[in-house]
């Protein structure tokens, strides 16, 4: 058994985009068809560029399974890029403030600007959802469910009435139908949101920047339901779940800030009003351990609680702007505006398909830190044991 992990490799006009994943055990049902489903996911939403309707995004699954079951081995995963003219494009002077363009042309020593957005392009996170995908695949297996969706567009924020009081415990029939609906919600809506009556002023949001050349983020939610309590560690800085999940957030492209549970707002509140009471309850919860609430986003000391993880993350507006910004020829030294060739307007919903692979990587990874064998039914066993001690702890 290995540490789960994946890695990605490709330009954003190269040939493909490539991710290799390691550490997946043996005997997990995996199909391309999943794996697609959520490529398919993170070229949708309203605001994106032309680059979406050239691609179609779809995986060859080029090693690690044999007859759709995985078999312990590297799996690599190939999505081809239609616009694949990275030899032919012309080099690129008027770095984007905002994006890589500058600190990579200083860090590589280069005046080409194409040199460094090839792989700084957010199209890397091609890569990053069909190694997440695998990753939900095997905690489907397990009854854990991830799901992403959009809380708001620029200024504009869903009713929060529209968002579910997540239930914490073991993922049943109640928990389960409360998902599907929300995943209907979403998957109708063009901004990933889970309140319809919000489209209309985010749509406004959207049209309004991209008539004036400009661009908009917005705020994403994950939640993770069905994760067991134990996750990660507080022993060690590195092994504390929180900190995990902030940092594969923080590292999407555009992903300015990131908030567990109540997050940044606890920070005004009283301790009393902060901390989820601890119940028994028969029956319910893990082990009939259970909480009145969940303000912790289902992390208490870097370890899961068994409540939903509630993670936030905030997107900055996308630096690559039609009108573009002040910026300086890196060959003339003279004033001229960032390159623009073309952009998405607003790439939030696309941002919170890509969460949502980078939170269940996360807690795929630690999953398979506590349950973790060489194949499914070695995870099965050791996951079934510690669920039936919890009762008695
Ligand atoms: C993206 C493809 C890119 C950009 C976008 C994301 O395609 P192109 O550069 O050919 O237009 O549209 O990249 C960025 C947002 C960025 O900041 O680099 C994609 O497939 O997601």
């Amino acid at each position: 058994m290995s540490d789960l992990r994946y890695r990605t490799a490709g330009e954003s006009h190269g040939p493909a985009l490539l991710a290799i994943v390691e550490g997946v055990p043996a005997g997990l049902r995996l199909e391309a068809s999943a794996i697609d489903a959520d490529l398919a996911r993170r070229q949708g939403g309203f605001g994106r560029s032309r680059r979406q309707a050239l691609e179609r995004d779809r995986v060859r699954i080029l090693s690690g399974l044999k007859r759709g079951r995985t078999l312990g081995s590297p799996i690599a995963l190939l999505v081809g890029n239609a616009d694949d003219s990275i030899d032919r494009l012309p080099n690129l002077r008027a770095p984007r403030p905002g994006h890589a363009d500058l600190a990579g042309c200083l860090k590589y020593g280069t005046r080409d600007v194409r040199a460094v957005l090839e792989r700084s392009s957010a199209r890397e996170t091609v890569a990053r959802v069909a190694a997440g995908a695998v990753a939900r695949a095997l905690l489907r297996k397990f009854a854990v469910e991830v799901f992403g969706y959009v809380l708001s567009i620029g200024a504009v924020r869903a009713a929060p009435r529209r968002v579910p009081a997540w239930g914490g415990g073991p993922l049943e029939s109640e928990g389960l139908s409360r998902l599907g609906e929300a995943r209907a919600a979403r998957d109708a809506s063009p901004f990933a949101s889970l309140d319809p009556g919000a489209a209309v002023g985010m749509r406004r949001e959207v049209e309004a920047a991209a008539r004036q050349g400009d661009t908009v983020g917005g705020l994403f939610e994950v939640v993770a339901l069905g994760v067991p309590p134990g996750l990660g560690s507080f022993a060690t800085g590195e092994g504390r779940i929180d900190g995990r999940l902030a940092r594969a957030l923080m590292s999407i492209p555009a992903v300015k800030g990131v908030e567990i549970g109540l997050g940044f707002a606890a920070a005004r509140m009283r301790g009393s009003r902060v901390h989820d009471p601890i119940l028994r309850r028969d029956g319910g919860g893990w082990g009939g351990w259970a909480r009145d609430g969940n303000r912790a986003g289902g992390v208490e000391g870097g370890v899961s609680n068994g409540e939903a993880v509630l993670v936030r993350a905030a997107m900055k507006p996308l630096p690559t702007l039609r009108r573009g910004l002040p910026s300086v020829n890196l060959e003339t030294r003279a004033p001229e505006r960032g390159t623009f060739q073309r952009s998405d307007v607003c790439a939030v919903p696309a941002a919170s398909v890509v969460g949502e692979a980078a939170v269940a990587f996360e807690i795929a990874r630690a999953f398979l830190e506590k349950f973790g064998g060489d194949s499914i039914s070695e995870v099965s066993a050791a996951r079934r044991a510690y669920l039936e001690s919890l009762g008695s702890v």
